[in-house]
Formats: structure tokens, C-alpha cells, sequence
């Protein structure tokens, strides 16, 4: 295999020697202001890189470790998969060595070593052992430690080896992942228009690639990385781009994919608080992801027992997937307070509307179990497209139920019994008709396309001619009934629809003329349900009832079954018992069943 190249983003307490480190592995300057060699400070990011024993090339990030640029410092660590942590042997562990690890932390960076610069001025075994447990407990794992010195060179070459072994366990990143390329610089060059550059974390870009840049399409003119002119590059990489497009990109936008993120500035989250933050959070936060830094609104949805999910709402979209984290630092804090407050996970880029009184509490409750998964997703926007879970970072586990649709199955199964009903119901008002037409199923079943509804119909139903047709007896329903029962029986079936599992009592049906044999011909008719004697509900009934128990926790009991089905014992027994007939549930014991 060709020698890869990996970035690696340095970490630590002001004037611990990070970019003399660099400075010492890479024989370039990080440090390129002059007022940076003059304050002997880094202000600004600083870029290196050098190929290593192995021949792998290593590019550095080099962030300002003073604490007056933690901005900066985020906006260099954001995409970079790996830090170098340097902590100088004659100070130890100092608060923005604390800070800074508490942001890898948050942001979830797993991989890095540990360099103990300044060992010709101090012993660096006591700062070496505190410093590596820490890494280790900020789940950073067993990390080698080194002591160093960017001054005599002592220890650079275990360090470069060092280095070898962390890139090569770094995990591959997918090279046909979307493209988000977060700008860290970006400069217009004469003669050959506007440069940005990045860490492109995965994914390829090639010359002539169309990107979009706050949804303008923008064109990839030249590529470079680590300076030399490339045709390709694929992540994770250091890359400078040449664009040709109507933009004036910045720090902090990113280069995407086209169709493969979604920009939003509204956000459900869950929030993690940092080691050492306490909440409540502030209202008014900066969020950081990549190198972007937007302010933003955190609104917890649940009650605080209720776990941690938020609605955050950003000052201006950032193209997002699920899964995505978001640190959230409080730009008001002041010296010496921890100002990396909180973690949010990315739950869902498309969140609902809250009006309803208790909708805030509902979608909390919601998010507690919610994962980023296609599965997830679909349980609040019940039908996706193929294109939109994958533009919201979750491609499509299971088949789609129709031309590029997924459905969250639940629902799939209640809209496959309502089809019927709504058919049943538009050929009793519509006698005349040949049938129900597919785009009134739609409209009726509130979908967004009607290729769904095609997809819905199984036998007895058939489509024909844009229409939907009751072929055979079962559906065809009150149709071959005498009228007077035909009446009766809609009208029941009108009550079932506002309750589905309260069964008519005797006195209802007495009062429609509905006696054991009409209510026997309506049932041969397939224009009502038996349950048990005397107990009739509409047909589909029982799969809608199905599906509902399904969602319990199993086992369940007659009384749980019950009050999720909203109905009575006189209903819920014998309708668990047609149930187990019918195999869709099964008795566990003298008092549980389970969904089959
Ligand atoms: N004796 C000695 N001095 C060092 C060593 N490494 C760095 N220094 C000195 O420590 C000071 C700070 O070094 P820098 O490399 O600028 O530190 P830094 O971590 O990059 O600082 P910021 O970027 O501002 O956070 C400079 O005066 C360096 O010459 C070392 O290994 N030994
Ligand atoms: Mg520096």
C-alpha cells in the first residue's frame, strides 16, 4: 500500500513547547506571524508536517495552547482525529492542559500520545505519570508518553516512532464517505482566484469535483496537499483548494458534498455535561464543530429527571448529520472558569414543530431512546426518503417500502389497515363510482406520495386505472348488505373509527336493529369483525391492535394490553384470545403474553 498521510493536532498549556516540538519533528515554522515570533506566542493555527521512519507523512496541526484562544484552538482540533498532548516537564499540568483535555474529551477524541517537552530543565517523570493518567482517564486510553526536548532533540527519534505506531492504529476513515470539509483559512492567491484549506477528515475530493459552500455550488479548480499538486486526495489529509464559484468562503464554513448533509440551524440534541460542569446549562452558549464557532440557544425539552435532550437553535446553519457532537462552551465565563460546559449529540437535523401544550415533554421522552439510526428517525418523521436519511447522516438499514421510501414499521403496518377502512368508507359514499381514486387514498391517509398508497394495496384491494377497487366480498363490505343493515353497520364502523377497540354495547346494537343475524351477515360480508359473541370490531382491527401491543414491553398483561388499547376487559379478553388464534400473540404464562 502507498504511504498514507494522517494529521495529527497538538494540545496543551501556553509556552509548553508545542510548536517548538513541531518546529524540532518537521523543520518548518508553525508559528508564521510576526507578532507570534515577536510575543514568542502562537495566535493563530500553525501548519508543519514531515514523513516518518516508516514513511508515512505526518501533518501537525499546531493550536495556541493561551487560554485567550480556545476559539482557535477548537477550530484546529475539531476535524483532527489524533493529538500530540505536550505538557512541559518543568510546570506539569497547568489549567489550560485541563481545558484543553476536557474539549478532546467532549469532542471524542480517542487517539493521541503524550510528549513531556522541556526535559533538559526538569525530571520529567512526576509530570509524565500525572499527565498520562489523566489522558487515560479522559478516554484516551493507555497512551505512550515520551519525555522530550525541542531544544536538545533528546528523545525526538522514540518520538517519531511513537508517532508511527498512533497513525498506523488510527482507523481508516471511509473514502467514499460525503464530503465536509470544514475551512480553516481561505485567501484569494493572483492569478488563480480563492484558496481554502482544511483536515478533510474522510471522504475524496478530485479535480473538477462540484462542492457546495453554504448551498452555492462551488467547482474545485486545483487541489494541493501538504503542498504538492494532486489530482485526488481522499482523508484524512491537509488540503488546500483552489474554487471557482460566486463565494467568499470563511473559517468555520464547510465544503460539502452536494445533497449529502443537511444545513440546518435547528438541532435536537442530547447534552453530556463536561467532567467538571455543572448545570443548569446558560441559555445563550457558542456552539463548536469543525472549525466552525456559531453562538447558539440551547432549550431543554423534558423535565430535568428526564434526561439531558435540548432544541438547539444556531445563529446560522451548519450543514450536520446525526451523530454529530457539538461542544458547547460559554463564551461569558472568565479566567480560570471552566468555560468547555457540555456535549451535544446530534439526535435529529429536522426536528418537529412543539405547539401542542406537553409536546416538549413528549419529544423528550422521545429522544431518551432515540440513537442515531435510520430506525430512529423514522419513528418521529414516520416516512423518509432515501436522499433524506442519508443527507441526515443515516443511510437506509432495511428495504424501502416503495419507490425510495422508508417507513417506520409501526406505522407502515396502521396505515396498510386504515387503507381498507378508507376505501370501504368512500365507496359507501360513493356508490356510483368504480372505486376510490389513488389520489384520494392519498389525500385521506395524509401521505406525500401516491406511490405509497399503490404500495398499500394487496388483495383484496387491486388498483386500476388510477383507482382503487373493492374486488372481492371482504372489502367490498356493507355494499351486499339489505340497506337498513348496510346502514347500521356504517354507522358502527363510524363510531370505530373515533374508538377503534370499543366494541358496540348490546344496547347500541339493539337501538341499530343490529341483531345476531344481521350482525353474522355483516360479518360473512367482511364489513365487521367477530371477536367473541356479541363483540364485533371493524375488520383490520385486530392487526391494528397487534401492532399496538407490539410496542409494550413484553410480556404484557390483560390489564396492561388493556389500557393501551383503551378499551375494556369485556373487549381485551376476547380480543387476546382471537389474537393468540390468529398468531399474533402467545400466552406466556397464566398472565402474560407476548407479541409474536
Ligand atoms: N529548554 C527548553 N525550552 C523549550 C523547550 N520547548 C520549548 N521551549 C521554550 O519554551 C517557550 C515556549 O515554547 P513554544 O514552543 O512557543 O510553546 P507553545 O506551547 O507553542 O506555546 P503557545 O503556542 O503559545 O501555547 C519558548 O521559549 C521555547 O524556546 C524544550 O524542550 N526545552
Ligand atoms: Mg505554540
Amino acid at each position: 500500500m502507498a504511504p498514507g498521510t494522517h494529521v495529527v493536532a497538538t494540545a496543551g498549556h501556553v509556552d509548553h513547547g508545542k510548536s517548538t516540538l513541531v518546529r524540532a519533528l518537521t523543520g518548518m515554522e508553525p508559528d508564521r506571524l510576526a507578532e507570534e515570533r515577536r510575543r514568542g506566542l502562537t495566535i493563530e493555527l500553525g501548519y508543519a508536517w514531515t514523513t516518518l521512519p516508516s514513511g508515512e507523512r505526518v501533518a501537525f496541526v499546531d493550536v495556541p495552547g493561551h487560554e485567550r484562544f480556545l476559539g482557535t484552538m477548537l477550530a484546529g482540533v475539531g476535524p483532527v482525529p489524533a493529538v500530540m498532548f505536550v505538557v512541559a516537564a518543568d510546570e506539569g499540568w497547568m489549567p489550560q492542559s485541563e481545558e484543553h483535555l476536557v474539549a478532546l474529551r467532549t469532542l471524542g477524541v480517542r487517539h493521541g500520545l503524550l510528549a513531556v517537552t522541556r526535559a533538559d530543565l526538569a525530571d520529567p517523570a512526576p509530570a509524565l505519570e500525572d499527565a498520562r493518567d489523566r489522558l487515560a482517564e479522559a478516554g484516551l486510553g493507555d497512551v505512550e508518553a515520551l519525555p522530550v526536548s525541542g531544544r536538545t532533540g533528546e528523545g525526538l527519534d522514540g518520538l517519531r516512532a511513537a508517532l508511527d505506531r498512533l497513525v498506523a492504529a488510527l482507523p481508516a476513515p471511509d473514502p467514499r464517505a460525503p464530503v465536509r470539509l470544514w475551512i480553516d483559512r481561505a485567501f484569494s492567491v493572483r492569478g488563480s482566484g480563492t484558496v481554502v484549506t482544511g483536515t478533510l477528515p474522510a471522504g475524496r475530493v478530485e479535480v473538477g469535483d462540484e462542492l457546495e459552500l453554504d448551498g452555492e455550488p462551488v467547482r474545485v479548480r486545483a487541489l494541493e496537499s501538504l503542498k504538492e499538486h494532486v489530482e485526488s486526495v481522499t482523508g484524512v489529509a491537509r488540503v488546500a483548494l483552489n474554487l471557482r464559484g460566486r463565494i467568499a468562503p470563511q473559517r468555520g464554513h464547510a465544503l460539502v458534498t452536494p445533497g449529502a448533509w443537511t444545513a440546518t440551524s435547528l438541532a435536537d440534541v442530547r447534552v453530556t455535561m463536561a467532567e467538571g460542569a455543572r448545570g443548569p446549562l446558560p441559555a445563550r452558549l457558542t456552539a463548536h464543530i469543525g472549525s466552525a464557532s456559531v453562538p447558539c440557544e440551547v432549550r431543554p425539552l423534558g423535565a430535568e429527571a428526564e434526561g439531558a435532550a435540548a432544541r438547539l437553535r444556531l445563529a446560522r446553519p451548519l450543514p450536520l448529520h446525526l451523530g454529530d457532537a457539538l461542544l458547547l462552551r460559554d463564551p461569558g465565563r472568565g479566567q480560570g472558569e471552566l468555560r468547555v460546559l457540555a456535549r451535544a449529540t446530534v439526535l435529529d437535523v429536522r426536528p418537529p414543530e412543539l405547539r401542542r401544550r406537553g409536546a416538549a415533554r413528549e419529544r423528550a421522552k422521545a429522544l431518551a431512546d432515540a440513537s442515531a439510526s435510520a430506525a430512529s428517525l423514522l419513528r418521529t418523521h414516520l416516512l423518509l426518503r432515501d436522499g433524506e436519511l442519508a443527507a441526515m447522516g443515516c443511510p437506509p438499514g432495511g428495504r424501502p417500502v416503495a419507490a425510495g421510501w422508508h417507513a417506520d414499521p409501526d406505522h407502515w403496518s396502521d396505515l396498510s389497515t386504515r387503507l381498507p377502512e378508507v376505501v370501504r368508507r368512500y365507496a359507501a359514499d360513493h356508490p356510483l363510482e368504480p372505486g376510490m381514486p389513488v389520489e384520494a387514498a392519498r389525500h385521506e391517509l395524509g401521505l406525500p406520495d401516491r406511490r405509497l398508497v399503490t404500495a398499500l394495496v394487496r388483495p383484496p384491494l387491486t388498483v386500476a386505472d388510477g383507482r382503487i377497487t373493492t374486488t372481492g366480498r371482504v372489502v367490498a363490505g356493507t355494499a351486499g348488505l339489505p340497506a337498513p343493515v348496510a346502514g347500521a353497520v356504517r354507522a358502527l364502523l363510524d363510531d370505530l373509527a373515533k374508538a377503534p377497540f370499543q366494541a358496540p354495547e348490546a344496547g347500541r346494537l339493539a337501538a341499530l336493529g343490529l341483531g345476531p343475524r344481521e350482525l353474522a351477515a355483516a360479518v360473512r360480508a367482511g364489513a365487521l369483525l367477530r371477536v367473541a359473541e356479541g363483540v364485533v370490531l371493524a375488520p383490520g382491527a385486530d392487526a391494528r391492535a397487534a401492532a399496538l401491543l407490539a410496542r409494550l414491553p413484553q410480556p404484557f398483561t390483560v390489564s396492561q394490553a388493556r389500557s393501551a388499547l383503551g378499551t375494556s376487559r369485556r373487549v381485551a379478553v376476547p380480543l387476546l384470545e382471537h389474537l393468540d388464534r390468529e398468531g399474533l400473540t402467545e400466552r406466556v404464562d397464566e398472565v402474560h403474553r407476548r407479541s409474536t
